[in-house]
């Protein structure tokens, strides 16, 4: 049986320090927690970084010091958020692929954020398609929403599959705006992958456990994360990001689906060692 992909989102773009004293936003504190996380069960991070004050930054060498701190201190697939907050412009989410990351997020569609607006147009996702293809990075497509499923295989049907060949979504749940992190919603997603698609989801503040348990029982993986959740159970602080990728590992044991390891990680995302060689290089 296939084992379960956890993937931690220890930062995102959303949160303050000081609301959260256990968000890492240093790259100190980024690589320790990435660091925890790994030895808990995580086989990939998606990553956001901050500038000096805390606050979100795509700062391009703040970008590239990040993803080779985290490839020197672990063996994790480094995922680079594309979505970034949401004031980032277009050009600063697209050079994001210029700091060379294993993978990126990819965004599927707009979708209201609270009282915000993710904007993702469809030209936008093309080139971010396009160019993770020609940098031979792996997509990950966020989904935030059924609609952007279907924008999904409109851009698989016209641009044709990603570098890699494989497709791999997180269904991204319980936004404020997007689909609710609930079983249904789960199931509605799944029925409208790509064939052969593989997926994770995630459910944000108290949809985390629900949607993780439901994408357990559905054969698909999981993401965990203070980018998520700061509730780890009904007045109960999370007190850092191991501790969620923890509780994630200990369910997929239940489910006799244990966490991957990198290198299968690697083969079901269709990651190649160019960078591990590059590494070796360096
Ligand atoms: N911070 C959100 C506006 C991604 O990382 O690709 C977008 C986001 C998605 O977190
Ligand atoms: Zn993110």
């Amino acid at each position: 049986m296939v084992g379960t992909l956890i993937t931690v989102a220890p930062t995102g773009a959303e949160t303050a320090k000081r609301d959260a004293p256990a968000l890492p936003v240093t790259l100190a504190e980024l690589v320790s927690a990435a660091r925890d996380c790994a030895a808990v069960g995580a086989t990939v991070v998606h990553v956001h970084v901050r500038d000096d004050a805390g606050e979100p930054t795509l700062d391009l060498g703040r970008l590239r010091d990040t993803v080779q701190a985290l490839r020197a201190e672990t063996d994790l697939i480094v995922q680079l958020s594309t979505g970034g907050s949401v004031t980032d412009s277009e050009d600063d989410r697209l050079r994001v692929l210029d700091a060379a990351p294993d993978a990126a997020s990819c965004s599927m569609g707009t979708v209201n954020f609270g009282s915000d607006v993710f904007l993702n147009r469809w030209d936008f996702i093309v080139e971010l398609h396009r160019r993770m293809r020609e940098r031979r990075i792996v997509p990950e497509y966020e989904i935030f929403d059924l609609g952007h499923l279907s924008a999904l295989h409109r851009l698989l049907d016209k641009y044709g599959a990603p570098y890699g060949g494989h497709v791999h979504c997180d269904l991204v749940m319980g936004v404020p705006g997007g689909m609710p992190g609930t079983t249904a919603a789960l199931v509605a997603a799944v029925a409208m992958l790509p064939a052969g698609a593989t997926f994770s989801a995630t459910g944000v503040g108290r949809s985390t456990l629900p949607v993780a348990l439901a994408a357990l029982s559905a054969g698909g993986h999981v993401r965990v994360g203070m980018e998520d959740t700061l509730i780890y159970a009904p007045g109960e602080a999370v007190q850092n990001n191991a501790q969620l990728v923890a509780r994630a590992a200990a369910l997929s044991r239940i489910a006799l689906r244990p966490p991957m390891g990198v290198e299968e990680a690697r083969t079901m995302l269709a990651i190649s060692d160019q960078h591990s060689r590059i590494r070796s290089l360096t």
